[in-house]
Parts: structure tokens; C-alpha cells; sequence
């Protein structure tokens, strides 16, 4: 099959998950076509059947932006004609779904369009009074449209009067990539002391990651066990979260990374990670922990019930409820037992419920009952 993948290149979930599909359909033998503002984050270059293709931005005096929706529409009729695609994945419904959608009317091929709603799309941006119809209008006329969790359908339903039906594929994790014994993993000395257990937090930064919580449940340790507070990312709360540290005079305790490509180098050296975030339409964090065989301490908003199970692979609390996250980060990092046994359940879920091969399969059902009924 010949198959255009539309996404958003930056670091982050829905990027991520659509650029490990087109890997794994590219694996299966199919011809994958990313279309995107620049190459994703994790794109492998030199994978055949793997291609890409750059929307460039229309600079033009009489324009004040550069009309990334219409470049993006354009490529996508382009791509299309030029390759024969049977159909083109969009990843993220603002404004990936409507440009294929228009691309789809304009192009002399009309194509099918599968649509998958990662959960910023309708949860944060989507809901936005402007962009409502927009994207209420590109889901209802997605050939398909699938979506990452159970609760993720549950709000689409109940937030956009939606006709299409939506499918639950839940997100994947590559257990080759993401495994306790990576070879790559970055020498533990430059993370932590020998003595010192390392919690981590995957984070952009962004209110809803709630690391606010992060640094108060790590401070609520109060030195019952020597341990570090490794945060990997950047955003626009980054600077709070450091003035925030100082404050509650851990900073020496706290280590703030920046943006990592590959987090799969640095989560098997993590003792617990915790993701308290206010939404999480699934938390591809907490999947990529487990994956690497580490206990996790979560919220237990939306789609994360679906990932973690309480008192198994992790322990859920409400985003907000800090003496429960520090609770729980005390009882894994002073039970070597339980964080192993945590550990291994964690992964065993992952390979259990996550699979890509299997994931790949659903999506292609997808794809060809999307072409049979267009
Ligand atoms: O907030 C993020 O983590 C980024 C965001 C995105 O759209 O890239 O992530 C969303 O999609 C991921 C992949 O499906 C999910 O794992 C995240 O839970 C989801 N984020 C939210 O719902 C807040």
C-alpha cells in the first residue's frame, strides 16, 4: 500500500506514534510518504520504503504568515499525484485532518483520509471557540477516524456531535528500542551519585504536564532517602519549575536536561518516573517507563488507567494530591523488591497490550476498509 503520513515533526507524543507506524508499515513492506514541516524528531532517514517530503512555508511580501495550511494542502495534492497514494494518515486532527480533507476535493484522485486524534487536538486547542467547527467538520468528514484511548472516544463523542464512528487503537512501544538493558544508555555517573536513587519526570513544559507537582512530591521526600529528581524536556514553564526548586531549596538535588531525542538512553537508569499531568489522553511517558522495565507514579486522569494498572506496574493518585505522590514515590524507591516486581509487570504489559506489529495490523484494517468505501 502506498500511504502518506501528515504529522507534526516536534518532540512529542503524536509525532512520535506516527512516525513509528510509518516505520512499522515501511517494515511490512508498504511505501510510507511522511509529509511534514521538517523531518519528524525521530524519522529514520535510511529506512527503505521510508520517504519524506518538506511543506515549505509560502513567503510572500503581500502575506503576513507564511499560510502553512494552504503549503501543506498543496503538498499533500502533490505527493498524492505524484506517488498514486491509496491514502493519507493525518495525525492530529488541527489542521492535519482539514488540509487532507481539502487536498482530498482538490486532488483529480480523491483519497481516503484516516484521521487519528492524539487528545491535545480536541481536549485543549480543539475545544477553542474558533477552532470548534473546524475540527468538528474535518472529523466528521474523515473517511476514518481512530483514536488512542477508550476515554479519548468517550470525550469526542461527547464534546463534537460526531457521525463517523471512532476506533480505539490504543499507542505501541518498540520493546527492542525501549528495553532495561539498552547498550546506549548514558553512563549513570553523569545522572546521579552511586548512593542516589534517580526519579525522572518526561516533560514539554507545558501547564498540563503539572511538574509543578513533580518538584513539591520530590521535595516531600524530606531526605527519607537519598535520591535525585532527573527532569528530561523544555517548555514554557521550565523557568517556574526551576525558581520553584530553589525555593524549596532542592536544587542541588534536581537536574534539569533539556530536550532529548532519544529518552530511551536515560529512562532504564530511573529507579521510578512520574508523570502526574492534570490530561493525558494516554501518556506515551508512562508507556516508554514500563517499556523500560520502570515503576511509575501517575495521575489517574483520561486514558492512564489504560496504560497503568494501580498497585501492579505503578500507583495512580489524583494530579493534585502530592502526599499520595510522595507516598508512593517512598514505596518503590525503599523497596528494591517492589520496584523490581513493578518493574517487570511493567514490561510484561507493554509487550502484553502495546505491541506494534499488532497496532500496524489494526491501522491497516483501517486503511483498507477507508479505500473500500471511498
Ligand atoms: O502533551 C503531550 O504529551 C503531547 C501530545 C501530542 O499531541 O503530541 O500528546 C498527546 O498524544 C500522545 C500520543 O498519542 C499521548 O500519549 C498524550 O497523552 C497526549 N497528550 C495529552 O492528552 C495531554
Amino acid at each position: 500500500m502506498k500511504i502518506g503520513i501528515v504529522c507534526h515533526p516536534s518532540i512529542g507524543g503524536s509525532g512520535l506514534v506516527a512516525t513509528e507506524l510509518g516505520h512499522e508499515l515501511a517494515r511490512l513492506g508498504h511505501e510510507v510518504h511522511f509529509i511534514s514541516s521538517a523531518p519528524p524528531f525521530k524519522l529514520s532517514r535510511n529506512q527503505p520504503n521510508v520517504h519524506f517530503h518538506l511543506v515549505e512555508a509560502i513567503h510572500y511580501p503581500l502575506f503576513q504568515d507564511p499560510l502553512y495550511t494552504f503549503a501543506l494542502t498543496a503538498k499533500i495534492v502533490e505527493v498524492v499525484n505524484q506517488y498514486q497514494l491509496h491514502v493519507v494518515h493525518a495525525h492530529y486532527s488541527i489542521p492535519h485532518s482539514l488540509c487532507a480533507y481539502l487536498a482530498s476535493e482538490i486532488t483529480r484522485r480523491p483519497f481516503p483520509v484516516v484521521t487519528t486524534i492524539h487528545g491535545t487536538d480536541v481536549t485543549l486547542i480543539g475545544q477553542d471557540r474558533p477552532l470548534y467547527p473546524l475540527n468538528q467538520f474535518s472529523i466528521n468528514r474523515s473517511t476514518c477516524v481512530t483514536t488512542v484511548s477508550n476515554f479519548q472516544r468517550h470525550y469526542i463523542q461527547r464534546h463534537f456531535q460526531v457521525d463517523t464512528p471512532i476506533e480505539v487503537i490504543h499507542n505501541f512501544i518498540d520493546l527492542h528500542q525501549f528495553r532495561p538493558d539498552n547498550p546506549e544508555v548514558v553512563p549513570r555517573a553523569t545522572l546521579a551519585a552511586d548512593d542516589e536513587k534517580i526519579v525522572m519526570h518526561l516533560s514539554n513544559f507545558r501547564p498540563v504536564k503539572n511538574t509543578q507537582a513533580v518538584i513539591s512530591a520530590f521535595a516531600g521526600l524530606n531526605n527519607a532517602v537519598s535520591a535525585r529528581l532527573v527532569l528530561l524536556g523544555s517548555g514554557p514553564c521550565l523557568e517556574a519549575c526551576q525558581i520553584q526548586c530553589h525555593q524549596l531549596g532542592i536544587s542541588d538535588r534536581v537536574s534539569f536536561i533539556g530536550d532529548i531525542r532519544n529518552v530511551e538512553h536515560y529512562l532504564p537508569l530511573a529507579n521510578c518516573v512520574i508523570q502526574p499531568s492534570y490530561r493525558e489522553s494516554f501518556c506515551m511517558a508512562l508507556l516508554e517507563a514500563m517499556a523500560c522495565g520502570v515503576p511509575t507514579v501517575s495521575s489517574d486522569v483520561d486514558g492512564i488507567p489504560e496504560v497503568v494498572e494501580h498497585g501492579v506496574s505503578g500507583y495512580m493518585a489524583p494530579a493534585d494530591d502530592i502526599e499520595a505522590h510522595s507516598r508512593h514515590l517512598l514505596a518503590i524507591l525503599t523497596n528494591p523488591q517492589r520496584q523490581h516486581q513493578f518493574g517487570q509487570a511493567g514490561r510484561h504489559r507493554a509487550a502484553e497490550r502495546f505491541n506494534p506489529a499488532e497496532k500496524a495490523e489494526r491501522y491497516l484494517h483501517c486503511y483498507r476498509q477507508a479505500i473500500a468505501t471511498c
